[in-house]
């Protein structure tokens, strides 16, 4: 059966490929799965057939055949376990992606987000001009980790995997920042990720979906 997922009508990132359908989209493109996608409004996304799919009334959320599954991390790992492509066959290497997919939501994301939070909706009050150097260098502290653990490397082990994928996600964030210029391998990382064809073909249907929510 197909999966259904659910995106923004209309998303406030302006298609810019950073709401969180992305990753969702990004995995199926990477495994080759097609799948359906269910816009939703604002308000069909705080109503309760869609809370029923999401407590949280967030998206995205993702259905096939019969199971119900939100937070984009169990979705990813779902996608992973049954197809090819973005998990290791050998257990320990399996095991090793799988951490660098909470890494990057659990270590990773939430200093972005924090930050990410603060210049959207604090950047007029009188404290944030003293606040934010702090939350840059919360985020600093995660991204010099993160590069001193990749090196030279291409990935963060071994082979492209849905910990690449969650990463370079979450990494995708700091664009409006000039945070990610300071460690020039996490740089070229999420540009070796958004080079990836499945990256593209996701981007582009996330942003055909912003166009015409634009021209409707
Ligand atoms: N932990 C959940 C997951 O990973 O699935 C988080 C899901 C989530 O935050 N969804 C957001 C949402 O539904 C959309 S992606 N928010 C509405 C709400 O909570 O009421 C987050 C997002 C939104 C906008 C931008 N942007 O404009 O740049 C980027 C990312």
């Amino acid at each position: 059966m197909t999966p259904t997922i659910t995106a923004f009508k209309a998303s406030p990132d302006r298609g810019r490929g950073l709401a969180r359908d992305m990753r969702v989209r990004w995995a199926l493109e990477e495994v080759g799965q097609p799948y359906h996608v269910r816009l939703v409004t604002f308000a069909e996304m705080k109503a309760p057939a869609h809370r029923k799919l999401q407590p949280f009334g967030q998206i995205p959320t993702y259905e096939e055949d019969g199971l119900a599954l939100f937070e984009t991390g169990a979705i990813l790992l779902r996608i992973a376990e049954r197809h090819a492509g973005l998990l290791p066959a050998d257990p320990r290497a399996r095991a090793r992606a799988i951490a660098w997919m909470f890494a990057a939501l659990n270590t990773v994301e939430p200093p972005i987000l924090e930050r990410a939070y603060a210049v959207l909706f604090e950047s007029d009050k009188p404290w944030h001009v003293e606040r934010l150097p702090v939350l840059d260098s919360r985020v600093d502290a995660r991204l010099a980790d993160l590069s001193h653990h990749l090196g030279g490397a291409d990935w963060l082990d071994g082979a492209f995997s849905a910990g690449d994928l969650m990463m370079a996600s979450v990494l995708r964030r700091l664009g409006s920042s000039n945070l990610l210029e300071r460690h020039a391998n996490l740089q070229a990382y999420v540009a070796r990720a958004e080079a990836r064809p499945a990256y593209a073909r996701a981007f582009a249907d996330q942003l055909a979906v912003f166009n015409a929510s634009q021209t409707a």
